[in-house]
């Protein structure tokens, strides 16, 4: 009976390998590339509670990039070959357009309007996100000239997944209410054409999100702005979004610097490390300030153009970094471009394209020579059960790395926190029986690298992980002969599906402990199409049935089906399949 079936596969699996090797029909050959950039594989921004989630993952999407200068100043660079550099070199998933506002709320040149359709156009071809921004600190001055402004730019782009609507760049010294009356009066404007991401700025010039974050807009797809610039701020401004957070307000970064509030001086790195740091530990998305050459710090451009400055080169390193571990760029095989019937023989083939590159765990291996996050937590007592500020849980990702910083903790025992040598604190002062308690999210079972970055003048401590009360992993603490003498130790542990919070219990104390990175482990079930845990029979029909073009395939179920991983799901896959079955 085996036999028979061999038989009979081998000699269609044969014809199938013969009618591959022939010139494929054009139409096979045009197959075209599938998600090319982030807006394919995220989809519509959406606010979910506090964070901003990609329409088509569900989960949590950061996205990175740089803001262009003033429309009216900066204007040289608003064209597709910049749009394009950005992309390919700096490796940008958000570009940010400042219209220039007066004071009064008008557009210093209608002109502008045309260099805005320009970058619009060339960011959705790049398949990138863009923002709209009016760039005004005055904008509730005149409410009509922006109506009018964002009716036509979400008549025409807001069909976009990429377009995002900036409102009001930075209001100053003027109150939430006035600010949120102006934004209530252009939304309905947007809403006409567009459920898009609008994104609001704050008082005081975009740092007061926790006032509008205490009296929100009713409206289901905003974030609040908030602005930063690491040479002149620091924590108080995180605490400010940390309490918009709490209070359940999505926050965009639309525009930070390395430099000073005024736009120049040096690039300050210590403090840019803790905000970067910051940012992703609560995957905040954001646009860097400015793609320009003026002789000031915060450009990018040297002034006569040619070069990058010291912010320039930073920024393209940060962008670079990220692009290594983004989800979209690290994500499975995308299904369903081009179907082809084939003439010759009866079997349908799709062809599939990627853009996948390998993960790697770089966060984890290069965490220590990077800062880590601010002070987050409220110091306490080293005797008595905290709950923390509430943390919003951290989404455990499917893929790729994500970091959670020791004092993110949601409640403890016995710790207390004190600066870290590599930037920002770390948990120190455990004793046996002390613990720590994180809230995380975690929507399937997934295996990680986790690696926890520790400190111990001599050795000795042990400490457990468990994740709703089940241990899933032990460590033993090496000597690292410094209190702050930061080493990694790992293992791979097993997260359930559905789990809230993770918890480390010290069985022996005498370590610190600064952060810990998950990595998410690929699962080696290749052949599991219906994504059941084992793989059966049943994949082999699904797989069969998608090629006979009766099922359709998620991404994650095609990479499941792409057994030689060569990126195209065809009958040798069903073959190969079927060879691991019948080999059992
Ligand atoms: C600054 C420019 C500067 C220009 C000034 C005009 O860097 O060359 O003379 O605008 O107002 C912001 C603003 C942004 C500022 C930037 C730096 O959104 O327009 O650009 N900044 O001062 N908020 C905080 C800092």
């Amino acid at each position: 009976m085996k036999f028979k079936r061999l038989v009979s596969i081998l000699c269609s699996a044969a014809t199938a390998v013969a009618s591959l090797a022939m010139p494929l029909p054009p139409a096979m050959q045009t197959a075209k590339a599938a998600a090319s950039g982030p807006v394919s594989y995220y989809g519509q921004l959406q606010k979910s509670g506090n964070q901003i989630v990609g329409a088509k993952t569900g989960n949590p999407a950061q996205v990175k990039g740089m803001s262009f200068f003033w429309s009216n100043w900066g204007g040289q660079y608003w064209n597709s070959g910049i749009v394009n550099r950005m992309v390919d070199e700096f490796k940008c998933e958000i570009l940010r357009c400042p219209v220039g506002v007066d004071e009064s709320g008008s557009m210093y040149s209608s002109g502008d309007v045309s260099m805005l359709r320009t970058v619009l156009d060339a960011a959705i071809s790049n398949d990138i996100y863009v923002i709209v921004d009016w760039h005004s600190h005055g904008a509730h001055n005149n409410t009509n000239a922006a109506k009018s402004f964002f009716n036509d730019i979400a008549r025409d782009y807001g069909k976009y997944d990429n377009v995002i609507f900036e409102l009001y760049n930075e209001p100053t010294k003027v109150s939430w209410n006035t600010v949120k009356s102006y934004a209530e009066a252009v939304i309905p404007t947007i809403r006409q054409y567009s459920d898009n991401l609008i994104v609001v700025g704050t008082p005081t010039w975009s740092q007061d999100v926790d006032s509008a974050a205490y009296n929100q807009i009713n409206d289901e797809n905003i974030a609040y702005v908030m602005h930063f610039y690491a040479g002149t701020h620091g924590d108080s401004l995180r605490q400010k979004a940390n309490t918009a957070l709490n209070q359940n307000a999505a926050v965009f970064i639309s525009e930070w610097g390395t430099v000073n509030a005024d736009g120049d001086g040096a690039v300050n790195y210590n403090s840019t490390k803790e905000w970067l740091s910051w940012m992703d530990s609560r995957k905040l998305s954001w646009c860097n300030w400015a793609i320009n050459s003026k002789a000031e710090g915060s450009s990018i451009f040297t002034s006569d153009g040619q070069g990058l400055t010291d912010a320039g080169k930073y920024l393209k390193e940060i962008l670079n970094a990220h692009a290594e571990t983004a989800e979209w760029r690290n994500a499975a095989p995308v299904t369903e471009t081009t179907t082809t019937t084939t003439t010759t023989t009866t079997t349908t083939t799709t062809t599939t394209t990627t853009t996948t590159t390998t993960t790697t765990t770089s966060v984890v291996t290069t965490a220590a020579t990077t800062s880590d996050s601010a002070a987050t937590a409220a110091s306490s007592t080293s005797t008595t059960t905290t709950t923390a500020e509430p943390f919003s849980a951290l989404q455990l990702p499917e893929s790729g790395s994500v970091i959670l910083e020791a004092e993110a903790y949601s409640a403890m025992d016995g710790i207390r926190l004190e600066d870290c040598v590599l930037g920002g604190q770390n948990v120190g002062y455990i004793e046996s029986g002390d613990w720590m308690e994180y809230a995380v999210s975690c929507n399937n079972e997934q295996t990680y690298e986790l690696a926890v970055r520790v400190a111990s003048q001599n050795g000795g401590g042990k400490f457990t992980i468990s994740a709703d009360g089940k241990t899933i992993a032990s460590f033993e603490v090496p000597r690292t002969g410094d209190w702050q003498n930061w080493e990694t130790i790992q293992t791979e542990v097993t997260i359930p599906a559905g789990t809230k919070a993770l918890k480390l219990v010290a069985q022996e104390g005498g370590f610190n402990v600064d952060q810990f990175a998950f990595t998410a482990v690929k699962k080696n079930t290749l052949g599991d199409v219906n994504l059941d845990g084992t793989v059966t029979i049943a994949d082999a029909i699904l797989l069969q049935r998608y090629l006979l073009s009766e099922k359709t395939l998620t991404a994650e179920q095609a990479a499941q089906a792409d057994m030689n991983q060569n990126h195209v799901i065809s009958v040798i896959d069903l073959t190969l399949l079927k060879t691991v079955l019948i080999q059992r």
